[in-house]
């Protein structure tokens, strides 16, 4: 699957922000630092196309990208130590608004760095989407900085911790661009539901 001129189309902040579109729309979520950015410019082949920061956890917005024929969501990074009581209800407002209505997302990558168990926030993301019944696939980043022996341990404790299967984990790295095809993959069965 290509993904065709794809370009930064607009944050959102609140509800009436949302993005409508005939498009499927895909999700990307994961904790700040995690590497939803880095994946995004993977994923387009682009080295600046979502904004890459070294000082986690600043955006609340959502970022939409359109990539051709299908649109994703940058959804604002949890687990932000430095961030007020205040500001994580707003978060989970926005996230509940952005999960509530299913015309805003066909599918989800939850991304976990894969040189940490997956945090109790993770958790919670996952067990959200599955009572939601939210179609997701756990994308585990920065294989780059591990050796394979140690891959195949990380992914055995995350799908443990987030109770999937790990036929649901793809191991990836933005970096090197490994697991990107496998990512492409998932997004065609999305995209392209009746071939299946
Ligand atoms: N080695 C390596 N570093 C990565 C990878 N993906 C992201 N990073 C680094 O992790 C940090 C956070 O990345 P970013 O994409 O901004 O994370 P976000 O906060 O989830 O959007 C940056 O310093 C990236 O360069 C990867 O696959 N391999
Ligand atoms: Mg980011």
């Amino acid at each position: 699957m290509l993904t065709v001129k794809p370009q930064f189309l607009f944050s959102a902040a609140s509800a009436s922000q949302f993005l409508k579109t005939e498009k499927p729309v895909i999700a990307v979520c994961g904790k700040s630092n995690v590497g939803k950015s880095s994946f995004i410019n993977a994923l387009a082949n682009r080295k600046k196309l979502a904004k890459v920061s070294k000082e986690p956890g600043r955006t609340r917005l959502i970022n939409y990208f359109d990539m051709g024929e299908f649109v994703l969501a940058d959804l604002p990074g949890y687990g932000y130590a430095r961030v007020s009581m205040e500001e994580k209800a707003k978060w989970a407002r926005l996230l509940d608004a952005f999960f509530a209505d299913r015309s805003n997302v066909g599918h989800v990558f939850c991304l976990v760095d894969i040189r940490h168990a997956p945090t109790a926030d993770d958790v919670q993301m996952t067990e959200y989407l599955n009572y939601n019944i939210l179609p997701f696939t756990v994308v585990a980043t920065k294989s780059d900085k591990l050796s394979r022996a140690q891959i195949s341990r990380s992914v055995t404790v995350i799908a443990a911790t987030l109770k999937c299967g790990p036929d649901n984990i793809i191991v990836t790295s933005s970096q090197t661009g490994y697991g990107m095809d496998s990512v492409l993959a998932a997004i065609e069965k999305t995209v392209y539901p009746e071939q299946i």
